[in-house]
């Protein structure tokens, strides 16, 4: 099972009951579920009390989770008893709910980030991603493809422009044409590890997987004028490549919302965090108090002025983004009544 992911981990924490095996999710299509385990790929249900105990949509198998299933010997049929606890996750809120979320995939030891450099870049996105990243527990990997489209000067200043906002994650660039960097993304993928790419539509994930796979396994998307791709994946699989690691292809994503991003952040931007330790307020705000490490580290050119703006701008989303539904509103509510009092107060005068 180790060649599947399986480690000590999860062997400490799995509690079939004795006429169950387990098996990992490989794909989740409507109501049925691809299983995989050391034989084989198989299909399978959960089980209706499973269904009758678990109604919010994180309690149900996402791809990469392992599961309790029961299979009857020559049988190719499963029936799935029990989801086992995620190691790591990707996930994000659902929209207006303040205990539901939607999970992208589970177990995953890294996830590749995926921007194209061709129209694509963009690091207020590619820090969001990082913090979801950092959130589910997972390690980051940065891809910029298409590099066959930029000119070499674009791309250094790209680079450049992230590891001056303090990211620290290895960052591969990579052309599906001329397979420039391949190699470099081949060296990183690991027998046994679990990575889940993810990125806008459009930017080359299923041609990479197609590549790393060394044939047309998944569709992949024709280009329009822009370099705007059109949502050419719809499922997430889990496969496992000749090297022995395991690729998660995932459709296009749009924005989402960043959740209980505090600890992902800090972690995203350790520099910061590490100064933060050196003010002279626990809760400094790094705007203006007296002994600010933080500002003192900008004003001396150790950190640059972007990368604490980034910093302040997404704890400040994110702590909007903690806020439940009901505060949200209050919130908003709140902002609503101080204008109309401010413009009041103006008219009186
Ligand atoms: N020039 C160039 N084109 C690329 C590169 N990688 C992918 N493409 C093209 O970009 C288009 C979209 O590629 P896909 O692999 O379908 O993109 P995707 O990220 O899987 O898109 P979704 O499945 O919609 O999320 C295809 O026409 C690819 O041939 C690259 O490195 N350079
Ligand atoms: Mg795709
Ligand atoms: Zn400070």
């Amino acid at each position: 099972m180790n060649e599947l992911g399986w480690n000590d981990w999860f062997a400490r924490r799995a509690d079939c009951k004795p006429t169950d095996t387990v098996a990992r999710v490989a794909a989740v299509d409507r109501d049925q579920l691809l299983l995989v385990d050391q034989i084989g790929q198989f299909r399978a249900k959960l089980a209706g009390s499973y269904l009758h105990r678990h109604h919010l949509s994180h309690e149900l198998p996402c791809v990469g989770d392992w599961v309790c299933v029961e299979k009857q010997p020559g049988e190719d049929f499963g029936v799935i008893h029990a989801l086992l606890e995620r190691r790591t996750s990707l996930r994000r809120k659902s929209a207006g709910n303040v205990i539901e979320y939607q999970m992208i995939a589970a177990n995953l030891d890294y996830v590749v980030i995926v921007q194209s450099c061709h129209f694509d870049f963009n690091l207020n996105r590619l820090e969001r991603y990082l913090v979801m990243v950092m959130e589910g527990g997972a390690e980051p990997y940065i891809l910029l493809t298409k590099s066959d489209l930029v000119e070499p000067a674009v791309l250094a200043a790209q680079l450049a422009e992230i590891r001056s906002a303090g990211i620290t994650a290895p960052i591969v660039p990579l052309s599906n044409i001329t397979r420039d960097g391949l190699d470099d993304l081949q060296r990183l993928l690991l027998p046994g590890k679990t990575y889940c790419f993810v990125g806008s539509s459009g930017v080359g994930k299923s041609t990479l997987i197609n590549q790393l796979i060394g044939r047309e396994k998944l569709e992949t998307g024709a280009v329009s004028g822009t370099g705007e791709g059109r949502h050419t994946t719809v499922r997430r699989e889990l496969i496992r490549l000749d090297g022995g690691a395991l690729v998660i292809d995932n459709p296009g994503m749009r924005e989402f919302g960043i959740l209980g991003a505090e600890g992902g952040i800090e972690g995203s931007y350790s520099g910061i965090t590490a100064l933060s330790s050196r003010c002279r307020y626990h809760d400094c705000s790094h705007t203006g108090e007296p002994g600010c490490a933080v500002l003192a580290a900008v004003d001396a050119g150790e950190i640059s002025r972007e990368a604490l703006e980034s910093f302040l701008k997404l704890k400040e989303e994110s702590a909007f983004n903690d806020m439940s539904y009901a505060e949200k509103r209050k919130k908003d509510r709140d902002f609503g009544r101080y204008i109309k009092s401010a413009k009041n107060d103006l008219r009186k005068r």
